[in-house]
């Protein structure tokens, strides 16, 4: 696969609300964002060494990547941040060091400096911000891995936007949009090594491929289905939300999550028969 095998998705500095609305969120197309989070980026937190400095002693739950298993929720290793910092640091890659902290979003409860270090751009207006935090999707959340960590092919809770910033490292992304999940088996598909004789219909996806830098913003708009891989070692943070386009299916989804909970809450309380 060469790197240029893809179209890429566009690039854009200096672009105000009002175009992004326009060329990105209403169609429905992914963007890549240079100078989203200009105001946190010169923070020491997002930094290795100030993420250490600050944050080191706190345990976090780190999931590992099994080939064929991909992640479990069994499957983790609790360790201090700033181990996991040194090991993804030093060089150990994917193969000697297959964890990744992924969805990690109780460090911003209990680092308040982690939260005030980062500010939503003004393009990612969430409506859930109308809806009681209880019902709301926990955010932000961070990720932590290797070089050659992956994200299998997937599409995000409840069919949300997404947005991801990165903080250190390069990301590849291919992400394929909603006309093609007839082709990719349920989100089944390996992409990195994929099986052409059980899911034929693969060869004839097209995604679109993204390089993402430190310092870039990339939007994923809801029902894009994605797969990550770190090129360097990586730190990003990543929201999801509800916008233009995507209300039925959030709100749906929140709604399921909540009759489920209370259902998982019912049968605790029922007294037994
Ligand atoms: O950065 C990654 O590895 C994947 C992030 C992602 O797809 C997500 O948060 O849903
Ligand atoms: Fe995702």
């Amino acid at each position: 696969m060469s790197d240029s095998a893809y179209p890429q998705v566009d690039r854009r500095r200096n672009l105000s609300r009002e175009e992004f609305r326009r060329e990105y969120l209403y169609p429905g197309r992914p963007v890549i964002i240079e100078d989203a989070i200009e105001d946190w980026r010169s923070h020491r937190l997002w930094s290795w060494d100030g993420l250490k400095e600050a944050c080191g002693t706190a345990k976090v739950r780190v999931y590992r990547y099994d080939p064929t298993l991909e992640y479990r929720p069994n499957d983790v290793r609790f360790m201090p941040l700033g181990e996991l910092i040194d090991h993804v640091r030093t060089g150990d890659d994917w193969q000697s060091f297959p964890y990744y902290l992924r969805d990690e979003w109780n460090l911003f409860h209990q680092y308040p400096q982690l939260r005030a270090a980062q500010k939503v751009p003004g393009y990612f207006f969430d409506w859930f911000k109308f809806l009681p935090p209880r019902l709301r999707l926990e955010y932000p959340r961070i990720f932590i891995g290797p070089r050659g960590a992956i994200t299998p092919l997937h599409m995000d809770i409840w069919g949300t936007h997404a947005w991801l910033s990165q903080l250190s490292g390069r990301k590849r992304w291919l992400l394929f949009s909603p006309d093609q999940a007839p082709l990719l088996y349920g989100y089944k598909v390996r992409v990195e090594s994929p099986d052409h004789e059980r899911q034929p219909l693969f060869r004839q996806a097209r995604p679109m491929e993204a390089f993402i830098n430190p310092g870039d913003t990339i939007w994923v708009p809801s029902a894009w289905s994605h797969w990550v891989q770190s090129v360097e070692p990586g730190l990003s943070v990543t929201y999801n939300y509800m916008g233009p386009g995507c209300f039925k299916s959030s709100l749906k989804g929140m709604f399921k999550q909540q009759i489920v909970r209370r259902m998982r809450r019912k049968q605790v309380l029922a007294p037994a028969a």
